[in-house]
């Protein structure tokens, strides 16, 4: 009785149904599809629906973009910063360009990242502590803060826990957090809360790409931020952005086919301590991120795993969607 044709990208569906007569709007979690559907054309057999479906996801939930209003994930236009990765003597040098100091209350935050599962105490201020690989130091040098940026790398967190010594937050291992965006203190939101001194955090996000891509990514932070995308640094700013989701720069970023491993490292010392970052809408449309529903560190594993493995979700042309799991 049912029929159906993929036919483009995102994913577009045709689907022959008898009963259906209106504008439907389904989501579906199972499949990690958000359909909207409306009917095309009725004929003998009933009425054919076409639907348009993209990525759920979970992760920036801001940013479902079939919901009417979500659109804003804008970046700057003609400012960003381009020419990455850093290499050399950039690796540590603040952008040279003047700040956007934008202000995104409505932008698609990631919430959810994997991270230690401690922080870094005691760092004697994050001008100094930020020079240091704290993952080189917390592993005794089985991984690096590049290297934690790769598939390999992360995979082996499954069995490495980090211990950055008495002084510094001892040992932990790794766990599933949940930030509040416009929480100035968002850094220490899931490792004791408040307004915590002298300390870093890093976190993770896998980034499921269909395709290789150039991204925008954009970040709010206090204090000094550093991010890694498979093994490459592709920011450093010393400088805190000026608000809880106030942007300083966009930043051009590729990503691969497939998972994408990103490291997002924020140094503290006192005051706001927080750590925000977004992607333009375009990505967000094409992208999937987790931790997505896991909660656990095992259960994120689970879910990378696909990923991670270079198992990209095929060509739009070629997804197995069917009605039956549609339905779900
Ligand atoms: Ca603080
Ligand atoms: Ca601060």
């Amino acid at each position: 009785m049912f029929q159906f044709k993929i036919i483009q990208a995102p994913i577009l569906v045709l689907v022959c149904v008898i009963g259906f007569s209106f504008l439907v709007h389904f989501s579906t979690h199972a499949q990690d599809l958000d359909c909207v559907c409306k009917e095309k054309e009725k004929n003998e057999n009933g009425i054919v629906l076409e639907c348009v479906c993209n990525p759920l996801n979970d992760n920036n939930p801001g940013n479902n973009v079939n919901k009417p209003g979500n659109n804003q994930g804008q970046v700057a236009k003609g400012k960003r910063l381009t020419g990455g990765p850093l290499k050399g003597a950039q690796l540590l040098k603040d952008p040279g360009a003047a700040p956007l100091e934008q202000d995104r209350p409505g932008a698609p935050w990631i919430t959810k990242w994997y991270a230690p599962a401690g922080i870094y105490t005691n760092n004697g201020g994050f001008q100094q502590s930020g020079r240091i690989d704290l993952i080189e130091k917390g592993t005794n040098k089985k991984l690096t803060q590049p290297k934690l940026a790769t598939a390999a790398g992360l995979l082996k967190t499954q069995n490495t826990k980090l211990n950055w010594g008495k002084k510094n937050g001892g040992t932990c291992d790794w766990k599933i957090i949940e930030i509040t965006p416009n929480n100035g203190n968002n850094m220490g939101e899931n490792y004791g809360g408040g307004d915590q001194s002298n300390f870093d955090t890093y976190a993770i996000l896998v980034i499921q790409a269909p395709s290789k891509l150039k991204a925008v990514m954009s970040t709010a932070h206090d204090d000094w931020a550093q991010v890694w995308i498979n093994g490459e640094k592709w920011y450093n700013n010393s400088k805190w952005t000026g608000g809880a989701v106030k942007v300083s720069y966009d930043v051009e970023v590729e990503l691969n086919r497939g998972g994408n491993v990103l490291l997002y490292r924020c140094g503290e010392s006192g005051g706001s301590d927080y750590f925000n970052l977004h992607f333009d809408d375009i990505t967000n449309r094409k992208v999937k991120y987790y931790p997505n529903n896991a909660k656990t560190k095992n259960g994120f594993f689970v879910e990378v795993n696909r990923a991670l493995r270079g198992l990209a979700i095929e060509p739009a042309d070629k997804l197995p969607v069917t009605w039956s799991e549609i339905k779900q």
